[in-house]
């Protein structure tokens, strides 16, 4: 037992929890199945881990250089307030878990192994589960088992003392959510890649579906029946031109946005908290700070753009041979290489502007819970929600719809962390499906017990069968030959 634990400590430790390394050994492991000669087996991993590599750079870049100045907020104005954040919520977990529940973080870690396993099932019965895809996300695992674990042990408080039991139960729900979620992203992305083969895995699968659908019903068409413009086809007049090229349009956005947080923080604040060196100008500080935004968010693309063929290309043999018909589920950030790009700052704008109304509000009605804006939620979550609302509904809808999930992921959060008593630990994940699909699983499972678990897994799985019965003909082959899918679709039309 000892050996094995060891064994999977190292392999989760090393491959499991870096994304790189997994997408790494999924490009090697379906290169070796198609059959590739080795030196293109060495090149294409090489390519994948590298880019992954770089794709890290740029959100690692973005996530380290912009949290402390959101969270900044909190010190500054003395806010006894707990931080939306998924490293935030990691970290109230791992402080917790023991004090609450008297349990350790390491069981977490057994709960994901064994959740991925139900995932992996989940897709090689496809025939009769319909789901397609596998998550390979695997640091926002960690950081959602975590979270789950604390949910569930709230909801089922008899659970603690049935160690079996637990891990079945939270297994189940989190593989299924997992399972079902990347699933229903498969169409939203192959329409947004054009059928580059990929879906998401990340944390707001629920919130990207529901605002993809919510765009095409509320905004596909304007008031004149014509189809909605999109950010792309937008043409400013005059000196407002400028915001048409996306890397102009994003430094002036949040140059003008960050520049107005650090001046509210102030210098005296930013000294202080080593920001910035006592000599140091305020003005080139917030030029080179806000600047770097691009800059990360460009090398985060060119990573993209290195490894997403590879990934594509060298998983069909995983499709092929072990998982048939599946396809990988990716970082949110791997979305950004496609669509409109100034989607991006747009929804990111909008969802901050969401949050912080959220914000005012609980402050308003004396919430005892206070929420303060985490970098990566308002960040990843509604830029990806504003591209995928373009492409569907258009400039309206990746304005508005990012907004509107400001709103819910403070509320949400606010909500479940000051229910299941995480806020006082200063953190919860925060992301869209955690501040609303799990909170909703949360409350069903802690009035409805054991029933309540039925219902949550019979209606996860429910999902793909009701994808499936909409469109038989359709439903494999968007995975298996996107061109041949789309004559498809031509011919139907
Ligand atoms: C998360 C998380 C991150 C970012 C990253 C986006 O949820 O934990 O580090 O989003 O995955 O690229």
């Amino acid at each position: 037992m000892e050996v094995l634990k060891t064994i999977w400590t190292y392999i989760a430790d090393n491959i499991i929890k870096q994304p790189a390394m997994m997408i790494g050994l999924i490009v090697l492991i379906g290169y070796i199945l198609l059959k590739k000669p080795w030196y293109d087996v060495i090149a294409g991993w090489i390519k994948a881990v590298v880019g992954y590599m770089i794709l890290a750079v740029g959100s690692g870049g973005l996530v380290n250089n912009f949290r402390p100045i959101l969270v900044g907020l909190k010190d500054r104005f003395g806010l006894d307030a707990m931080v939306i954040d998924p490293y935030f919520g990691q970290n109230a977990v791992t402080a917790g878990v023991e004090e609450v529940f008297g349990k350790s973080f390491g069981d977490v870690m057994i709960l994901l192994l064994i959740a991925w396993i139900v995932n992996i099932l989940l897709v090689r019965f496809n025939k009769v589960t319909k789901l397609r895809s596998l998550f390979t996300t695997g640091h926002v695992q960690v950081q959602q088992a975590a979270t789950a674990y604390w949910l569930i042990l709230f909801a089922l408080p008899g659970l603690l003392t049935k160690n079996v039991a637990l891990i079945i139960v939270m297994a189940l729900i989190l593989g299924a959510y997992w399972a079902v979620g990347s699933n229903l992203l498969i169409k939203p992305c192959q329409e947004l890649t054009d059928g580059a083969g990929f879906t998401l895995a990340h944390q707001q699968m629920f919130g990207i579906a529901i605002n993809s659908w919510l765009a095409e019903k509320l905004f596909s068409k304007g008031k004149d029946g014509k189809p909605a413009k999109k950010l792309d086809n937008v043409e400013l007049p005059g000196f407002m031109s400028i915001f048409n090229e996306n890397m102009v349009c994003t430094t002036i956005l949040m140059t003008v946005f960050f520049g107005i947080i650090l001046l509210v923080l102030g210098k005296p604040y930013l000294v202080e908290a080593g920001f910035l060196g006592e000599k140091a100008s305020m003005l080139f500080y917030i030029i080179t700070t806000c600047f770097n935004f691009t800059v990360y968010l460009t090398i985060l693309q060119l990573g993209v753009r290195t490894f997403v063929t590879e990934l594509t290309q060298s998983f069909h043999g995983i499709s092929d041979k072990l998982l048939p018909g599946s396809v990988p589920g990716v970082d949110c950030a791997v979305s950004f290489g496609f669509g409109a790009a100034n989607a991006v700052p747009i929804g990111f704008l909008f969802g901050f502007a969401g949050q912080i109304v959220a914000i005012v509000l609980l402050i308003i009605f004396k919430s005892p819970v206070l929420v303060i804006c985490g970098f990566v939620p308002v960040f990843f979550d509604n830029a990806t929600i504003a591209l995928f609302a373009n492409e569907k509904g258009g400039a309206k809808a990746a304005m508005i719809l990012p907004f509107c999930s400001g709103l819910v992921q403070v509320f949400g959060s606010a909500i479940i962390a000051g229910m299941v008593g995480m806020a006082q630990y200063g953190g919860y994940l925060g992301m869209w499906d955690w501040a609303v699909l799990w909170p909703v699983m949360t409350v069903i499972m802690k009035f409805l017990g054991y029933v309540g678990v039925a219902i949550c897994v019979i209606a996860l799985l429910a999902i793909p069968q009701i994808q499936y019965k909409k469109d038989k003909e359709g439903y494999f082959l968007m995975t298996d030959d996107w061109e041949a899918y789309k004559e498809l679709k031509s011919k139907k039309n």
